[in-house]
């Protein structure tokens, strides 16, 4: 789970949110072209051409205490082709954070994980506060097999019944999203529990459990001495178990 958490907080700091140009430059120009910075009043993008031809917006700071005014590239009467660091201001002389940037994925895939999120300090490098922050995130429940389950035996006379397990074979009151059953021989091998001969009352069915009556099926010619309660009677259910696949909270 650390390996998962490490690689969330480094896809989210990969993934900080990024100031972008307001507009895009103008690729026939040749004199200056500025562009201003959509998150920030304290820096702008220079259009500047590029090897190979073209031009990209590439961000610059302004000077300290001077500013972008807001309406830059809004209001007409600021020129694109002048420098927009015209305005005094204070606020471009602290530091100061970006937006956070998105939530990271789920340190788990089920169950209940931890996310992260990430911002910078995008002016200076005294910027107080945490740079990530994180927060519990909740995925699909994780399942889980519990032991296998043998609650009852063909020796008690009625045929062999594991159904309505109890206590409940899931904790806090979650129910099974499967079940899996099997039979065991006299001689102790396990086997499918729908093979030849075996007449169920019950089918493998979840939440339920499985159930064999004792006169449904003929007779267990392996069943050894001691396996048959009644002398006169010869049951041919054999010895069932039962495990289910439970949610964990
Ligand atoms: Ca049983």
């Amino acid at each position: 789970m650390y390996i998962l958490a490490v690689v969330s907080v480094f896809v989210s700091l990969q993934s900080f949110a990024r100031p972008e140009p307001v507009g895009s430059c103008d690729q026939r120009r040749r004199s200056n072209q500025y562009l201003r910075d959509d998150s920030d009043i304290c820096g702008y993008y220079l259009c500047l051409s590029k090897r190979g031809g073209g031009r990209s917006p590439l961000l610059r700071r302004c000077a300290p205490g001077t500013g972008v005014p807001r309406d830059y590239g809004v209001s007409p009467r600021h020129r694109d082709s002048t420098n927009p660091c015209v305005v005094r201001t204070s606020e471009c002389l602290r530091p100061r954070w970006s937006g956070w940037g998105p939530w990271g994925a789920c340190s788990v895939t089920c169950g209940t994980g931890v996310q992260w999120r990430g911002r910078r300090c995008i002016r200076g490098n005294n910027c107080t506060g945490q740079q990530q922050e994180s927060r519990q995130c909740l995925e699909p429940p994780c399942l889980v097999w519990t032991d296998w389950i043998n609650s009852d035996s063909p020796d008690s006379g009625d045929g062999d019944w594991e159904v309505n397990i109890v206590p409940p074979p899931c904790s806090d009151n979650q129910t099974a999203v499967a079940i899996e059953c099997r039979a065991i021989t006299p001689s102790g091998e396990r086997i499918p529990w729908d093979g030849p001969g075996q007449k169920l009352a019950v089918p493998c069915v979840s939440p339920l459990g499985i159930g064999c009556l004792e006169a449904d099926n003929p007779p267990v010619a392996m069943a050894p001495p001691g396996v048959l309660t009644d002398p006169g009677f010869t049951s041919g259910c054999l010895d069932y178990e039962v495990r289910y696949l439970c949610p964990v909270p």
